[in-house]
């Protein structure tokens, strides 16, 4: 018997048995990264059905088979709740009050508010805000390098910043696991668990390896689908991982089970990193992360033998604020002494796109040296900001590199906050939010909505109205994946992108976020700048110099051209091995850039911070906190309208081990209250296999089926975790400034009154 995918997959193979009218056209989903290929059947200009389409990327009719959310494409197109036409704000600030107006009244009102913020404050007035990747963010940076605005806040600093800096630091750029079976023999997982967040190709693969012949390490304080593969499973304490991989260092170094050859001919301050890791003992790490010394001395041994050993981390140490850079640091140095750097089955040193870099589509080249200047980050953060990137990007320039300048300088949102809060350094009045939804998933959610109060102008793209839409000043309708073209490149790191066409024109006036920052940049003098009149335009331009026309994007979904191993070898102009494009031209264990910048040559780890004062600790019982680890179906704070969803996953979790809960005497099922400093939300109480003494709280959660905007925001200040975190820049991480979500604590009580979402409408 075909299952339902297999069915589908015949019939989108099967000749189009449609009417006359009926058409099939390539499509894609953008519910998560990997920009599945579908067929849509269209019918006078609307999608009537939908199929998986193996031929196009990602090939792999798995990948749909795991999936719960493609079916969703459809729903959302007509779905009652989608904000289908701009929308200017008539009652308070909040109040979910508004007329429809015109798209051309909606640009020429924010073109014009725009150009009278920027000459009362200067352009470093308008900040913007984005999130994880559910769109293409080059548009609204080129718009904003050309308006002059030096301040994009995204999640960069807690999401995928401090891999790419550290590995760039170190190797001269960035590096990806490069598994394969039979070639692999140590894979390295760490903090990521891609079993929720990435529930497709890759995790098929790694439970393809589970056969035993590649040992599996997974380091992650919660027994996951991944530990639950893994040959060893180490439940580290949250925010230790540094001084784990430091003893890791310390035995393989002792042990002399590192590649000595390799060390010697590419490896720059061994001797440093030797001498700096004696103090970390395995009985010392042991204790310290809350392991067993023989396990860290195991793990340490199946990695120093791995002689094409594969390592992947993930948020889960992305997110452990001041550790986050020595944690990333350490990790480059596990690599680099085992000669596990760009080798086959091993870690492959990516390589930039043959297509338009991102540095360029963002032009990024027009921002001024003033407006640089004026970027809130300096000199708080002396590597996430322009004089920072520019030095680096002046380093992997040596092999012609262009590093994506956004992302890598993005502003550090207590900044930007503070910026809004007293009108120093400078009034910030206008904000731009594309593609998030900060009110739940950026920290301090108080703090954000505070800030909020006091701007002038709010712009917001979205597709629903959100806790975020509802206070905006401007609503925007954004087209969804299916209604438009398709582009997801890696930051302009990695020479891939894929995607593909739009199955239709946007359904009522929706529009594709291209075109309103084209538009918003037309009305604001940035003519030229704008060549291309449609994103499919802007995407064929795009892979013009890669050789790939837009009709075989479309057909393959994808231009991809894997790395070549070994490319510190290649010679240089002088016929001698290019290297590294780093200070020294080798490997950095003992950091030049950092140094050069303020900063450690050496990991250091750093102590946890508290976030509950002894006020807040009477109020129960004071335990580690680690938030938002990724669980299906949902995505941050999406999806919470699916009712299929809403029916199996009910309710926002905070899970414990049975110990723990048996320790606050709280019966699982019971409703908590989890509180810090900052604020408090509520959960439903949970027990799983994972550390003792440790809380894991969902993130996101939100009720979108409740009434938006003022008093109650669709349930936002229920059980948002946010409402717990900091984004303090003080307790931040000294080059980066990330915070922490990670490693944190909060204190558990139970809660003082029913949960509100028991009830089915408000
Ligand atoms: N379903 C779903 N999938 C998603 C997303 C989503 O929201 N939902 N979001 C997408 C996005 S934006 C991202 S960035 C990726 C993230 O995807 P992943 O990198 O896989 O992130 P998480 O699933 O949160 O995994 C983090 C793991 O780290 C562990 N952890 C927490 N603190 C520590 C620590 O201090 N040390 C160590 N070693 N481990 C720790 C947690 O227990 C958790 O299992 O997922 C993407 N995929
Ligand atoms: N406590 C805690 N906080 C976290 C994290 C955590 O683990 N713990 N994780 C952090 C991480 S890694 C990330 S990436 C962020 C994610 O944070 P966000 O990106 O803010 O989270 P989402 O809920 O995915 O918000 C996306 C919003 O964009 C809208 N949207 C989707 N596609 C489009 C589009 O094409 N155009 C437009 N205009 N809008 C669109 C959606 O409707 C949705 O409201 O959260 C961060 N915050
Ligand atoms: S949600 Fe992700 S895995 Fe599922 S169809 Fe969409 S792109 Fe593919
Ligand atoms: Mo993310």
């Amino acid at each position: 018997m075909p299952d339902a995918l297999t069915e589908n997959m015949m019939a989108a193979d099967a000749p189009c048995a449609c009417d006359g009218g009926d058409h099939i056209e390539r499509t894609n989903c953008f519910f998560c990264g990997y920009l599945c290929g579908f067929s849509a059947t269209v019918r006078d200009g609307r999608v009537i059905d939908l199929k998986p389409d193996p031929t196009r990327y990602p090939y792999d009719p798995k990948v749909l088979a795991g999936c719960r959310r493609w079916r969703m494409n459809l729903d959302v197109l007509d779905h009652p709740d989608r904000i289908n036409y701009p929308l200017r704000r008539v009652g308070e600030r909040g109040a979910n009050e508004w007329e429809r107006i015109s798209w051309d009244e909606a640009l020429d009102d924010i073109a014009n508010k725009l150009s009278g913020l920027r000459e009362r404050y200067g352009a470093q007035t308008l900040c913007s805000m984005i999130g994880g990747p559910h769109t293409s963010f080059w548009p609204l940076h080129r718009f904003l390098n050309l308006f002059g605005s030096p301040n994009n806040m995204g999640i960069g600093q807690i999401c995928w910043n401090p891999r790419i800096w550290m590995d760039v630091i170190t190797f001269g750029w960035t590096i990806e696991a490069d598994v394969i079976p039979g070639l692999t023999d140590c894979l390295v997982i760490w903090g990521t668990n891609p079993a929720q967040s990435d529930n497709s190709a890759w995790w098929q693969a790694l439970r393809s390896m589970r056969d035993g012949s590649t040992p599996i390490i997974a380091i992650d304080p919660r027994y996951t689908q991944l530990a639950g593969i893994a040959d060893v499973w180490l439940p580290v304490r949250p925010g230790t991982d540094c001084i784990l991989a430091l003893g890791m260092l310390n035995v393989i170094i002792n042990e002399g089970l590192f590649d000595a050859a390799f060390v010697k001919d590419w490896c720059h301050g061994f001797e440093e990193l030797s001498e700096h890791v004696q103090a970390f003992s395995p009985e010392l790490v042991a204790q310290a992360c809350g392991l067993n010394a023989e396990d860290v001395v195991r793990v340490a041994r199946l990695w120093g033998n791995a002689r094409a050993g594969a390592l992947v981390s993930g948020r889960g140490i992305d997110q452990v604020g001041r550790n986050v850079a020595p944690t990333h640091r350490a990790i480059c140095c596990l690599r680099a002494i085992t000669g596990n750097i760009d080798k086959p089955g091993a870690c492959l040193m990516t390589e930039s796109s043959d297509f338009t870099t991102e540095y360029d589509l963002e032009m990024t080249a027009a921002l001024s040296a003033e407006q640089r200047a004026a970027c809130l980050n300096t000199p708080y953060t002396p590597l996430q900001c322009y004089e920072g990137f520019e030095y680096i990007n002046s380093l992997t320039m040596q092999h012609g590199k262009p590093l994506p300048a956004r992302y890598l300088t993005s502003a550090h949102p207590d900044l930007v906050l503070h910026a809004i809060e007293t009108g120093e350094p400078y009034p910030v009045t206008a904000l731009i939010v594309e593609a998030t939804n900060p009110l739940l998933t950026y920290a301090d959610t108080h703090r954000v909505f505070e800030a909020f109060q006091k701007l002038e102008l709010i712009i917001v793209l979205e597709y629903w109205m959100t806790p975020t839409a509802s206070m905006a000043d401007y609503v925007l309708p954004a087209a969804g994946a299916i209604e438009r073209p398709t582009f997801q490149q890696h930051g302009g790191v990695a020479n891939i992108v894929y995607g593909g066409p739009a199955a239709v024109e946007p359904y009522y006036e929706r529009r594709c976020d291209y075109d309103v920052f084209r538009e918003l940049g037309l009305r604001l003098g940035q003519a030229d700048a704008w060549p291309d009149e449609t994103f499919k335009d802007a995407i064929a331009s795009t892979l013009e110099p890669a050789g790939m026309s837009w009709e075989s994007y479309c057909e393959t979904g994808i231009y991809f051209q894997p790395p070549d191993p070994f490319k510190y070898l290649k010679p240089g102009p002088d016929g001698n091995p290019v290297g590294f494009a780093t200070k020294t031209g080798k490997i950095e264990l003992a950091s030049e850039a950092l140094t050069h910048l303020g900063g450690q040559r050496l990991p250091m780890p750093q102590p946890p911070i508290t976030l509950c004062s002894e006020q807040t600790r009477a109020l129960g019982v004071h335990l580690p906190l680690i938030t938002g680890s990724r669980k299906q179906p949902y995505n941050a704070s999406m999806y919470f309208n699916n009712p299929a969803f809403r029916k199996t996953s009910p309710y926002p979790v905070a899970e414990v081990s049975e110990a723990t809960a048996k320790y606050l005497g709280i019966e699982p099922g019971s409703i908590v209250t989890l509180a810090t400093d900052k604020g408090q939300a509520n959960f439903v109480l949970k027990v799983a296999k994972m550390r003792d003494a440790l809380v894991n709280a969902d993130y996101g959660w939100w009720h979108p089926e409740w009434t938006p905007g003022a008093p109650g925001f669709g349930g936002m200040w229920e059980s948002n975790i946010n409402c717990l975190t900091s984004c303090s820049v003080e307790t931040g991480e000294d080059m980066i400034g990330t915070w922490w979500y990670n490693a944190i604590d909060c204190v558990v009580f139970p809660a003082k009154e029913p949960l509100s979402f028991s009830r089915d409408n408000e």
